[in-house]
């Protein structure tokens, strides 16, 4: 049985469709804060809070889970409006279920951690797994702390859990919440709805991006990768694409020649994005289990473009 936490999310509600056609709807359940409008439809839903933890050992006790993915989070933005809770949420949901997944001798723990554990003194560019990390978003430490008792747990009791740093992601199957690379989503829907859009980035903010077929392929291959040739236990760089505002303008005009893409300044969001870097070296991705990247920007944009005017 597998069990995925904060599975309504942006990427709980991707990598939940995958596994459940990967293993079949009733050997995955999911678990959020909140139901989905089709609770427990094409599969099992448990409602509980991931900082609840009696609530999510009914869980274990109820289902045995064999896996684990633990996606709940508050991400940057709105982790900076709601430092505490977001510390909360982040540490202390993690170290329940690390708890419980040694208790009930769960096989394997998936964590997400984020390019948001590099600061303002990490090297911008083809940041290395291993560097200078100052990150100054309650969300970046919160994961570079839950990096530490991943690897911590691992160490100490063995526990087979495994993370990636995820750059921001772009998929147009769910939407993203509270985060500061959610314009690179919010521009495809507004290009389409109305032809243009307001990047709360200025024009020139290089991020690490990732297309979210990239991003859910890449969990479930660490995932399948035999224990032994994983050599990071606290969590692997992943680099997808990296691209602007301008750039990204340039390459939707391609499709849509008319859209106008503007700016509004003084953003808070501008000031985390440019503590983060602006590209990522996941040469020990490569090496461990493979790891290869199949969406370029144009082909982003393109998948975009065509999945999103399907489904409006
Ligand atoms: C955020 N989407 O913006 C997340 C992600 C690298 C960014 O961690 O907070």
């Amino acid at each position: 049985m597998i069990l995925v936490i904060g599975a309504n999310g942006q990427i709980g509600t991707e990598l939940v469709t995958t596994l459940r056609a990967k293993y079949g709807h009733s050997q995955v359940v999911a678990s959020d804060l909140h139901p989905p409008k089709n609770a427990g439809s094409n599969g099992p839903f448990e409602q509980a809070s991931v900082t609840d933890a009696a609530a999510v050992r009914a869980i274990f006790e109820k289902y045995k889970p064999t896996q684990v993915y633990l996606l709940a989070a508050i991400l940057s933005a709105a982790g900076e409006q709601k430092p505490k809770l977001a510390w909360d949420l982040n540490m202390n949901g993690l170290l329940n279920v690390l708890d419980l997944a040694v208790e009930f001798k769960v096989a394997k723990v998936f964590w997400p951690s984020s390019i948001a554990v590099f600061g303002p003194n990490s090297p911008k560019q083809n940041t290395p797994q291993y560097c200078v990390m100052d990150p100054n978003s309650v969300y970046g430490f919160s994961k570079l702390a839950g990096e530490r008792w991943c690897e911590y747990y691992f160490e100490k009791y063995g526990l087979d859990v495994r993370s990636i740093r995820y750059p921001g992601l772009i998929g147009w199957k769910a939407a993203p919440g509270g985060g500061t690379t959610d314009y690179a989503v919010h521009i495809f829907h507004e290009a389409l709805a109305k032809g243009e859009y307001q990047s709360f980035l200025s024009a020139d903010t290089e991020l690490p991006m990732m297309h979210m077929d990239d991003a859910i392929r890449a969990t479930v291959s660490l995932m399948e990768a035999p224990a032994k040739s994983l050599t990071i236990r606290s969590s692997y760089n992943l680099a997808g694409v990296s691209f602007t505002p301008e750039q990204l303008n340039e390459e939707i005009k391609k499709h849509i020649p008319d859209f106008k893409l503007s700016y509004s300044d003084n953003d808070p969001r501008q000031a985390i994005a440019d503590s983060w870097p602006k590209s990522i070296d996941d040469s020990q991705a490569q090496k461990d289990w493979g790891w290869k990247a199949e969406f370029d920007l144009p082909k982003l944009v393109e998948d975009m473009l065509l999945n999103l005017r399907k489904i409006k």
